[in-house]
């Protein structure tokens, strides 16, 4: 684990400054943070039946020779799940949860974790930093 932490959920007020200082190549236009001030009155008429399971959802992707397998592409995911996101990589780099602006160490052959509660609805790039890779897109909504 960072020992710094990467980003609290209830800190969405600083994304933009952070991000800022993490020399992001791109940035998520579809991402409008603003639009989710009011998540629970979108929610619907239909409260609990529907609810998710709180189990969690664990995204998993490896990096080897350049190549990402694993859950590349867009992945999506309900507003308010709980996410385990692992990252296993065969080179030294940093990934970027953009958005939600977590990040971590990857250390080669060692998996790193990012865990986060999914609150912000968007379209979400999961990127490599060194390598400027993209492993793949959270959808959330
Ligand atoms: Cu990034």
């Amino acid at each position: 684990m960072p020992l710094r932490p990467a980003g609290l959920p209830a800190a969405l007020v600083g994304l933009t400054l952070t991000a800022a200082l993490t020399g992001c190549a791109g940035t998520d236009s579809a991402a409008s943070p603003s639009t989710a001030s009011t998540p629970s009155s979108a929610a619907g008429t239909a409260p609990a039946s529907a609810a998710p399971a709180t189990s969690g959802q664990r995204i998993e992707v490896t990096v080897a020779g350049g190549q990402v397998s694993g859950d590349t592409g867009r992945v999506p995911v309900p507003v308010g799940q709980q996410v385990t996101l692992a990252v296993t990589s065969d080179v030294a780099d940093e990934v970027h949860v953009h958005g939600y602006d977590l990040t971590a160490e990857l250390v080669p052959g060692e998996p790193a974790e990012l865990a986060f509660t999914a609150t912000i609805p968007g379209v979400f790039e999961v990127e490599l930093h060194d390598a400027g890779t993209v492993l793949l897109s959270l959808q959330v909504g």
